[in-house]
């Protein structure tokens, strides 16, 4: 930001460039001085740490001006899309308070607390000033950090902002006004020698170190992760351990992550709050305790533990469920049956099949491999009937009274007020709610059916139930 501030404004500034305030060397980082402009009072420093950290301490050398007047330091958690402030520094009390509404100098009570302090904005050093800002030390967390979720969330920084508001002036703003010396305003700027920064990684509890990346990147560090967690910031539990929910850990437990019973059919799963709740999932001690839903079961398995069989496959009787060929095909045609049963290997036929393998038409139902449904009804005219057909009713109107109907002529039997060969019709005026509904379909199929065989007096009630 200031980079781009300074750039072609003036060769003092280019010999100062920001990277100096990080390099660990004596050159040093300088803004442009009040004289080029009283906006150079305010002036904003942000240094991205590339990832998350927890922030123990910043430590400011500052060069050849002294400390700044009033500042505020800032933090931000998600990359610098916003800030919000860490520590305010003023000269005087009433700033902290008219500036920042802040009391000055407070005791820290709270691990978030977020302090104005005097300390560091007086004029002397005029040089080599520090500022040393304790995130850490001196709150209530601070002697149980992995287990203080207060503290640790105080701490997280991606990206941390020095928002310079004031210089200090030595009271030249007097002197200058008095004496219309204008080269006072000159030695007016900011300047630091170096920033150091002292954190840890954000490992959640699941990790005693971080390390480097890779040799390629020092810059970035990677949490050496236990209790089965997963991710640069043990933020996940790994592949294949998600039985229970991920947790941090924390003072009474580790919240380990563990791993789901597969059977050895799968080798990951996710977490599901409702399996979970509803006690569906197996773990690995054999108790409905987690979550766990097992992803892409193998070896013609199904299932939240792939403890099933796969539609079309069984395992037959003895056979333990971890047995990675235990589930084997059904015997039977799989266009004739829907799968068979676990252990016997039973097929389940379809309606229109029948036999061990459903190998045959079921009753009522004609020409192998197709059995279609074909009713046939025994004719007056003697011949016409085969031995041996079996009768189909074809009784499925609203009106009829059963699924029987009479073996020679095939009528079915209708309820009072319905008629027809399938009592789909209304008889002849003898109930009159019968039209009624059939026109109107003011009732659902099977109560309109009820209703005709009702007396007549019970009529009005189930309209009104309707
Ligand atoms: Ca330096």
């Amino acid at each position: 930001e200031l980079k781009r501030l300074t750039k072609g404004i003036s060769g003092l500034c280019k010999a100062h460039p920001i990277t100096n305030a990080i390099d660990g060397t004596e050159l040093w980082w300088q803004s442009p001085p009040l004289s080029m402009g009283l906006k150079y009072n305010e002036v904003n420093v942000t240094l991205d740490l590339g990832q998350l950290f927890h922030v123990a301490y910043i430590l400011i050398k500052f060069a050849n001006s002294p400390r700044p007047d009033l500042w505020v330091l800032e933090r931000s958690v998600d990359f610098g899309k916003t800030y919000t402030p860490w520590q305010y520094f003023a000269y005087s009390k009433a700033d902290c308070l008219e500036r920042f509404g802040k009391e000055a100098n407070l005791p820290v009570r709270g691990d978030s607390d977020v302090l104005c302090t005097t300390e560091y904005s007086r004029i002397l050093p005029l040089e080599n000033g520090e500022i040393v800002v304790s995130l850490v030390n001196g709150r209530p967390g601070a002697n149980n950090f992995t287990y203080s979720p207060g503290l640790q969330e105080f701490t997280k920084v991606t990206n941390i902002r020095l928002r310079f508001l004031r210089t200090n002036t030595l009271l030249g703003h007097l002197i200058s006004k008095a004496q219309r010396d204008p080269t006072v305003t000159r030695r007016y700027y900011y300047s630091i020698k170096d920033i150091s920064i002292g954190g840890r990684c954000v490992c959640h509890g699941h990790a005693e170190e971080c390390n480097p990346k890779s040799d390629e990147s020092q810059h970035r560090f990677q949490c050496e992760c236990q209790h089965n967690t997963c991710g640069e910031t043990c933020d996940h539990c790994c592949p294949g351990y998600n039985q229970k929910q991920w947790q941090p850990a924390t003072a009474g437990s580790t919240n380990m992550c563990e791993p789901c019973n597969c059977h050895g059919h799968a080798t990951d799963c996710y977490y599901d709050a409702d399996v979970d709740q509803r006690r569906e999932s197996l773990n690995i001690r054999g108790h409905y305790e987690g979550g766990g839903v097992c992803i892409n079961c193998q070896h013609n398995t199904a299932g939240i533990n792939c403890e099933k069989c796969a539609k079309g496959f069984y395992r037959p009787y003895g056979v333990p469920v971890s047995a990675p060929d235990g589930c084997i095909p059904c015997s039977c045609n799989l266009e004739h049956a829907d799968g068979c049963e676990e252990g016997s290997g039973r097929c389940f036929c379809k309606q229109n099949f029948q036999g061990e393998h459903c190998e045959r038409c079921a009753d009522g139902f004609y020409g192998y491999p197709l059995c279609v449904y074909t009713p046939v009804y025994p004719s007056s005219v003697p011949g016409d009937a085969v031995a041996g057909d079996i009768i189909a009713c074809q009784c499925h109107g609203a009106g009829v009274l059963g699924s029987d109907c009479d073996g020679s002529s095939g009528q079915c039997r209708c309820r009072t007020g319905f008629g027809g060969f399938s009592c789909d019709t209304c008889g002849a005026g003898s109930c009159f709610y019968c039209s009624f509904f059939q026109t109107r379909f003011y009732f659902k199929k099977d109560k309109r059916r009820e209703a005709c065989t009702e007396a007549a007096s019970e009529i009005p009630f189930l309209i009104g139930s309707v």
